[in-house]
């Protein structure tokens, strides 16, 4: 007899452990042989045989939780961009080795299966992927943390070309099989919507319940987060949504066949699609839908199956922490308060402070039309109950406030958790802040501008819940995988404890002045180069000279971020070797690569993709400029190329206004991977160049105040154009056609919007930008002192680790603690 806590065995740690293994499950998997074996067979057999090595490692780091109840972390988010799983897992595993010898020894490439992984592109950006990085980091540091979220069916848009204008494809990951994930229908949650509500006599007392409309399940499916070679394996839980049998069963009854489909169709619509959306929430029904969706599956499953049935919620807040990245899951605080008050009858005050204390908010934005609100006629609609309850939480924060500034109605009615205009409408930020024990900036800067802008009014009444924590980027994924040179390089020089404790890259500070170091250094840069020059011929029929500058810019596409600034940089130099000012001799090589979607409904962003590809057009085929000048914009930009562009990148432009950018993440992988950064001061790159110091940096730009002080001043675009030759050359070189093909229609959006409104200040910012190009231009001739500071960067830049992310939250915010795994 085995007892059901017996482990199961893990399979032998060694070349012919694997193999048995891996042929078992390309036998008894994917019910094939080696012979007929298709690329995609080989790597799902790989996948689930890496998976049970990692199995005893989960079913153990839950059991331990069942048993000691520590408090956890749940990250809700509607978006995790995990990237690929197969190479983090092996290294999680340490089986890259025997994984490799032992395909080889079938006459398998381990690199081919790689290709053949499709990545699970479930974010948009910076703050999906942000989630990856955290929880990599909770299940390194020995963190209970389960993350909750969407599984969506076609995550962010695959982006192609059609003749340099974006045109958007599905992206239809989950077509091959997903090998990663554990999908349990027998645990479905319901979730209800619409309805109304009805106001009922409760033993005198008057209380309210929802009588929904209708319901959709809630499947789970459930992916490990193994730790960093720690024997932890943490739990992501993404929730598909279902038709109920009784929604079926009710139609079918009633005899329509047709009619019942339908109705599937319609439930399953809710995790569809992620919304590819990053900065204007649209505020669509569906997308408040997929909101309400996840966070009651989450609640249900955490307050019903995670926790012991005997569970006292009143000591809720020692076992939990929800953590809110941004506005999207904020529906769960009014759906906490609904579970506690209608369903399990508490008194409302009593729900209340315990609600407050389970859940704390992160904010990742500055842009006013990025801070999301719902109609108050769609919430009512959708959610009745959870409408009455925030109305009810608001009607009290009302009193609060009346009594705290009694002679301040203006700013009673400012801070109001309800907007009037220009529609009646909740504020969801604002509830966020008025329920949850903590409020996060995601960059120093970014937290003092919540504080003195966006919220100045909340941190004046809650002074003590804001604070700030500074983003991180996982080193397993952006150092150590993605930069294996690199890596090498720093394990053979201070020992490899730097994987899970970042600071210690300070150890190579003194290898700056090392010749023989910095030459190695180089030669990692070019292998990364050489790499990434393969990569992009393969992938895109792209040619890059690997002896030029990599001067790079990969984000969403957005006006704050500037892309266009970065254009007329590349412009300016057209101009002025075609116009002879410049001699094509004198100008540094440089390869400008681009990476970027645009939303598809954005259309200035589009136009200003559409752009890049004809000056890359023209630039690239113009003989003048003998190829020394080159524009590389790959399509579909993703965490996959990100992790073979970074390595080989030699300057990170990190161009925002200041003031715009949150914090930003790329701009701390590009430091970590010894690409120095052009930069505002602005986001995070205020603190990359306060610990790379001014010298390792080329910093440009208004400051924040000097933005705000201009903008309150009225801003004149053209005032700048007129007053600056080069500027006004480059702007109307893109006015006359010349990389349209004459046509001056094509880019007149582009150029009108920047000498008419230009909300971002770009021709503010544009001198100071070509400066600091030139700047960079001349540090770049002097080959020692640029490879000098590109080791400094990666020196100093270990503060920027997202397990440094995770300290801070836990100290700040969280009050958790590490839980070691059993001996
Ligand atoms: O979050 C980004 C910030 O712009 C960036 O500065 C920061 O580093 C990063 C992590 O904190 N924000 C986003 O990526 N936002 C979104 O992707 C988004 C997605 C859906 C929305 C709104 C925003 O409805």
């Amino acid at each position: 007899m085995t007892d059901n806590t017996t482990p199961i065995a893990t399979p032998e740690h060694t070349v012919d452990g694997f193999v048995r293994e891996f042929l078992r499950e390309l036998n008894f998997g994917q019910g094939t042989d080696l012979t007929r074996a298709s690329v995609n067979d080989k790597y799902l057999a790989m996948a689930r045989t890496v998976r049970h090595f990692l199995m005893v490692r989960w079913l153990a780091t839950l059991r331990r939780q069942y048993q000691i109840q520590a408090k956890s972390v749940a990250y809700l988010s509607a978006e995790f961009l995990l990237g690929r799983q197969l190479d983090n897992a092996l290294l999680a595993a340490d089986l890259d080795e025997v994984v490799e010898e032992g395909l080889a020894s079938l006459g398998i490439d381990l690199a081919e299966l790689r290709e053949a992984e499709v990545e699970p592109g479930l974010g948009n950006g910076g703050l999906g992927r942000l989630a990856a990085c955290f929880i990599d980091s909770l299940a390194t540091m020995n963190v209970p943390c389960i993350g909750y979220g969407i599984r969506y069916e076609y995550g962010i848009f695959r982006q192609t070309f059609v003749d340099g204008w974006q045109v958007e494809k599905p992206d239809n990951w989950l077509a091959l099989g997903s090998p990663w994930e554990f999908p349990h229908p027998e645990s479905a949650v319901t979730v209800d919507f619409g309805g109304h509500t009805e106001h009922y006599d409760d033993d005198g007392v008057t209380r309210s319940r929802w009588v929904p409309g209708w319901s959709v399940l809630g499947v789970p499916y459930n992916y490990m987060v193994p730790g960093f070679e720690n024997g932890r394996v943490n739990t992501l839980r993404l929730w598909s949504a279902r038709a109920t049998r009784a929604f079926d069963l009710e139609i079918f009854n009633a005899g329509d066949y047709a009619q019942a489909v339908r109705a599937q169709t319609f439930a399953e619509n809710i995790s569809k699609v992620l919304y590819p959306e990053d900065s204007t929430p649209q505020g669509k029904e569906l997308r408040l839908q997929q909101q309400y969706f996840f966070v009651a599956c989450s609640l249900r499953d955490f307050l019903d199956q995670v926790l012991p049935s005997d569970f006292d919620l009143h000591n809720l807040p020692e076992r939990i922490i929800f953590q809110l990245n941004d506005t999207h899951p904020v529906i769960a605080i009014p759906e906490l308060m609904r579970i506690l008050v209608d369903e399990r009858g508490w008194e409302w005050d009593e729900a209340w402070a315990i609600t407050q204390k389970c859940f704390a908010y992160t904010c990742h934005t500055l842009l006013p039309e990025a801070l999301e609100v719902w109609s108050v006629e769609l919430l009512g609609k959708l959610l009745p109950r959870h409408l009455e309850i925030i109305y009810r939480i608001n009607e009290d924060f009302m009193a609060e406030l009346r009594e705290a500034y009694p002679d301040d109605e203006l700013r009673v009615r400012r801070m109001s958790i309800i907007a009037e205009y220009p529609e009646r409408a909740v504020r969801m930020a604002y509830l966020a802040t008025v329920a949850g024990s903590k409020v996060n900036g995601v960059a120093a800067l970014h937290s003092q501008l919540l504080k003195d802008k966006v919220l100045h009014d909340f941190s004046d009444h809650f002074p003590d819940k804001f604070t700030n924590v500074t983003n991180g980027v996982t080193p397993r994924r952006f150092v150590r995988l993605a930069n294996p040179g690199l890596s090498e390089l720093i394990t053979s020089a201070i020992g490899d404890g730097w994987v899970t404790d970042l600071d210690r890259l300070k150890e190579l500070e003194p290898l700056a002045d090392d010749a023989g170091f910095r030459e190695a250094f180089r030669q990692v840069k070019r292998a990364n180069k050489l790499r990434l020059v393969d990569v992009l011929a393969e992938r895109d029929g792209i040619t890059v000279d690997p002896d030029t500058m990599l001067d790079v810019m990969v984000k969403r596409l957005h006006e704050y971020k500037r892309q266009t600034l970065k254009l007329l940089h590349v412009v300016t130099l057209y101009d002025q070797v075609t116009s002879g000012a410049v001699k094509i001799e004198d100008v540094t090589p440089r390869t400008f690569a681009f990476g970027a979607k645009a939303a598809p409904g954005y259309r200035m962003a589009k136009q200003t993709i559409g752009l890049i590809n004809a000056v890359g057009r023209t630039i690239n085929t113009d003989p003048a400029l003998q190829g020394r000048l080159t524009v590389a914009f790959p399509a579909n930009y993703n965490v996959t190329l990100a992790e073979k562009l970074i390595p080989a990148a030699d300057l990170s432009e990190q161009i925002s206004l200041a003031g715009k950018e949150a914090s930003g993440t790329g701009n701390m992988k590009f430091a970590l991977n010894g690409a120095l950064t052009i930069g505002t001061d602005d986001g995070a790159n205020v603190e990359i160049r306060e610990l790379v110091g001014d010298d390792n940096f080329f910093l440009f730009g208004l400051l924040e105040p000097e933005v705000a002080e201009i903008v309150d001043h009225g801003y004149h675009p053209t005032s700048y154009y007129e007053e600056n030759r080069s500027l006004r050359h480059a702007l109307d070189l893109i006015a006359s056609g010349a990389f349209s093909g004459g046509d001056r229609a094509t880019f007149e959006p582009i150029v009108s919007n920047l000498l008419s409104e230009d909300r971002f200040l770009v021709l503010a910012d544009y001198q100071a930008y070509i400066d600091a190009q030139e700047r960079v231009d001349e540090a770049y001739a002097d080959t020692e002192g640029w490879t000098r500071s590109a080791v400094l960067n990666v020196a100093r830049s270990g503060f920027f680790s997202s397990d440094r992310s995770m300290r801070d939250y836990i100290d700040r915010i969280w009050g958790t603690h590490p839980v070691l795994p059993e001996r």
